[in-house]
Parts: C-alpha cells; sequence; structure tokens
C-alpha cells in the first residue's frame, strides 16, 4: 500500500582529515534544514558523517584513534553530535545518520542511527556486521587502504526492522500496526513504514537484505564511503585507470542497491557525496 512521503539524500561533499569537526557539524546542519525547507521528513546521512572518513589512514597511538569516535550509548547526547539530533527534533525531521561509536566498555563500532524528531530520541541503532578491508596497511607508499578491520569490532546487533514513528501522516496506530499482533488484511501497509537500516559493504551481501525483507521491511536506508580506485583491494584489477575504476565502482554500487531492492520489493534512498579519493553516500 503506498504512503508518500519526501527522503533526502544528505550529500555532504569532501571531508578531509584536517577539517575541523565544528565545520562539518555546521554542514550537516545546513543540509537538514535546506532537506528540511523543501519537505522532507527523512535526511539520510552518510557512513561516519561527521568526520572524515578515518579508516582509511593508519594510526596506532590509542588517543588519535580515539579522537575519531563517539563515546557511550546515545550520540544524540555526545557532545560533538547532539546539535544535529537536536535541531532534528526542533524541526520535527527524521535522520538517519552514520558515526564511530565506542561503548562504555571500549568496544568500537561502525554504526548508524535513526532519530525520530516526532519523539525526539533515537529508536533505532545497527552496527555494522561486515568489515571491508585490512586490518595492516598495504606496503605500497601510495595505497589507499581500507582498514575498518583494524578500529571496528564486527556488529552485534544484528539486522533488525522497525517502525519509523509519524514519519507519514496519517498512518494508522491500531493493534498490529507498531505493537506484536499481527496486521489484518485490511491493515497491511497503512501502518507507521517499516524500515531497517545497514552501513555500505553490507549492501554487498544478499542476507543483509532478506533478513531484513523477512521481516516485512518497505524502506531500507544505507549510508556508505566507497573507494573508487583502489588497486590494492581484492577484486580490483591493478591495471585499470582512475576513470575506469570509478566507472565501475558506480556500477557496482548501483547494481547491488537495485538488485536486491527489486528482489526483496523494498524503496532505499541511495546518496552520493564526491570525494578525490572516495566517495561518501548514503
Ligand atoms: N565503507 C565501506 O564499507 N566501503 C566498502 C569498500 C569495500 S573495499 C572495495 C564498500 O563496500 O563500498
Amino acid at each position: 500500500m503506498p504512503r508518500k512521503f519526501k527522503v533526502a539524500a544528505a550529500q555532504v561533499g569532501a571531508v578531509h582529515k584536517w577539517t575541523p569537526r565544528t565545520s562539518t557539524l555546521k554542514r550537516l546542519i545546513g543540509l537538514l534544514h535546506s532537506a528540511h525547507s523543501q519537505g522532507a521528513r527523512l535526511v539520510v546521512f552518510p557512513e561516519c558523517a561527521f568526520t572524515t572518513f578515518f579508516p582509511r589512514y593508519t594510526m596506532s597511538e590509542p588517543p588519535e584513534i580515539d579522537a575519531w569516535f563517539e563515546h557511550g550509548d546515545d550520540p544524540s547526547e555526545s557532545p560533538n553530535t547532539k546539535p544535529l539530533f537536536d535541531e532534528a527534533r526542533e524541526l520535527g525531521v527524521d535522520i538517519y545518520v552514520g558515526y564511530a561509536e565506542r561503548t562504555s566498555d571500549g568496544t568500537s563500532y561502525n554504526s548508524c542511527v535513526y532519530y525520530s524528531g516526532a519523539l525526539g530520541k533515537v529508536v533505532s541503532k545497527y552496527r555494522k556486521l561486515h568489515l571491508p578491508g585490512t586490518k595492516d596497511p598495504f606496503p605500497e607508499k601510495d595505497a589507499v587502504n581500507q582498514l575498518e578491520k583494524r578500529y571496528f569490532t564486527p556488529g552485534d546487533l544484528g539486522f533488525r526492522a522497525f517502525r519509523a514513528p509519524d514519519l507519514v501522516a496519517g498512518a494508522l496506530k491500531k493493534a498490529g500496526l507498531g505493537g506484536k499482533e499481527a496486521e489484518t488484511t485490511a491493515s497491511v501497509g497503512k501502518g507507521d513504514p517499516v524500515v531497517g537500516m545497514m552501513i555500505c559493504n553490507d549492501r554487498r551481501w544478499p542476507e543483509a537484505w532478506r533478513v531484513l525483507g523477512l521481516q516485512g521491511v518497505e524502506l531500507v536506508l544505507c549510508g556508505f564511503n566507497t573507494n573508487s580506485y583502489a588497486p590494492q583491494l581484492w577484486g580490483s584489477r591493478q591495471e585499470m585507470t582512475v576513470e575506469e575504476a570509478d566507472k565501475e565502482s558506480r556500477f557496482h554500487h548501483a547494481l547491488t542497491m537495485q538488485a536486491n531492492s527489486y528482489m526483496n520489493a523494498f524503496c532505499r534512498p541511495s546518496i552520493l557525496q564526491g570525494t578525490d579519493e572516495l566517495r561518501r553516500t548514503a
């Protein structure tokens, strides 16, 4: 049953290692306002949206690594990130946003949350399961590295579907539409939309989509940062030019998003943010 609402793809643009966090945050808030002024009810930001995509840099010193993470359970309470959530609450807009999470016991995850502007709180969290790349950098001096295995632990929350409260005006709130009861034939597709989240490399693995599909998900949100030219990484061909690699990377992205959405009958916003070295998208 179609329910219509506007989703915005927040194209953040290049965020460099030396870009101050405050200016990145300002950019995210600017995009949130722009999306809201154009009628968006949900704004989707990229993976690790608050900083550069730091897993491409090799770091060994704990304080240096620690600086890229938000600490504690709830990023809407973390000083570096709270202003974006506060603004979303003020505007009554929902957001999906990726960030680097360090829990109180010191475990590090590549995470994202769904924040409800209407409720003013995080309603779901996901921690990335498929961590690509290597633990150690490639020996070549100019290699493009992907060191997620160095900095993150595989997620422990699974792929959990959830209802996005009040995302669509007039959604039914009766039994079965947000509660534990089964939906009736008359109510199917009229409740709050059923949403699933994944992060970047998860999109290349069929089980991520299928697990969400089996829970009745209608909308999959996926923020990402992807390399277009990384000749050392598996699956790349050393002899490719930068242009060929870029074209192939875009093709593989579109292929996996479209094919999996088609097979599981989902909608999925897909957002692109460009940098010289890699693309950041949601
Ligand atoms: N961030 C992330 O997961 N990026 C991966 C790179 C894979 S290595 C080619 C991606 O799937 O786009």
